[in-house]
């Protein structure tokens, strides 16, 4: 008999808050990409929104059988959204983007492939790159900086970690600490723990509905925390354990 958890492939991971004109638009839009690409399931997390979110998503459940929903009582930010939907999902590879149809699921199939024709085993995690940022000039400006800084510091090889759309292995995902805006250090976390990261340019849409959740000044402050957070994590770390059984 199949095993209905482990025959899926992917498993594409949608963190929301207060997206309630967003979600229906894009979780079509997720299911004519990801169709073709075998077994798949859907699952939204909502993070305690206060608008018409779950009541939207519940209600495409019945049009879309791969779609899950899954809610936190009350708001705990974006990262505890994804790492609940990662727990949650029965496939071993997790797409994420964000919910308010700024990624292009088009995009999804071009992440899959390079885990598809990668040999690499240690390939844990494929990050998109926004080639045209559709955000206001104060954004790309602060994030152009925030970029340069980090780069520097941790040294990750990233020009782009604020991108939603990233595919990973569920696996490796588990295997990183959690705090609060994780979902920024993956690369350099995936990187700490041995395993390959590989860049993907995607495309980037302006926002046509709803509010940003995140302001510049607020991102910044929290961020030069984080780093230091980061910093302290990378050099309290002896290197991956490869062991041998005996
Ligand atoms: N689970 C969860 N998701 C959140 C939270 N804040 C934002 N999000 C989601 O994370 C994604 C990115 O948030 P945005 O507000 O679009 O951030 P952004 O793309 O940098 O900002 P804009 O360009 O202004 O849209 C969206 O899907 C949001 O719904 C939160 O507190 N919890
Ligand atoms: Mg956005």
């Amino acid at each position: 008999m199949v095993n209905e958890a482990s025959a899926l492939r992917v498993s594409v991971v949608v963190p929301v808050k207060d997206e309630a004109e967003n979600v229906a638009p894009l979780v079509r839009e997720i299911v004519s990409a990801v169709q073709s690409e075998g077994p798949y399931e859907i699952i939204f997390v909502d993070d305690g929104s206060t608008d018409e979110t779950v009541s939207v998503l519940t209600g495409l459940k019945a049009e879309i059988p791969q779609l899950r929903v899954l809610s936190h009582e009350r708001n705990i930010g974006q990262s505890r959204g994804i790492r609940t939907g990662v727990r949650a999902a029965k496939a071993p590879l997790i797409v994420t983007l964000d919910g308010d149809g700024q990624n292009d699921p088009a995009d999804i199939p071009k992440l899959l492939a390079i885990f598809r024709d990668n040999q690499d085993p240690h390939l844990g995690l494929v990050s998109g790159v926004r080639v045209k940022r559709q955000d206001s000039i104060a954004k790309k400006l602060a994030s152009t900086m925030a970029n340069n800084l980090r780069r520097n510091l941790l040294n990750d090889l990233a020009t782009d970690v604020g991108c939603g759309l990233k595919a990973f292995r569920k696996d490796a995902f588990l295997a990183l600490p959690y705090f609060d805006h994780i979902h920024r250090y993956l690369i350099a976390l995936m990187l700490r723990e041995g395993y390959e990261v590989s860049f993907v340019n995607v495309r980037h849409r302006p926002r046509l509905r709803g509010q940003s959740k995140y302001g510049v000044l607020d991102r910044l402050l929290v961020g030069i925390s984080d780093l230091l957070g980061v910093m302290w994590l990378l050099h309290r770390f002896r290197g991956p354990a490869h062991p041998r059984e005996l």
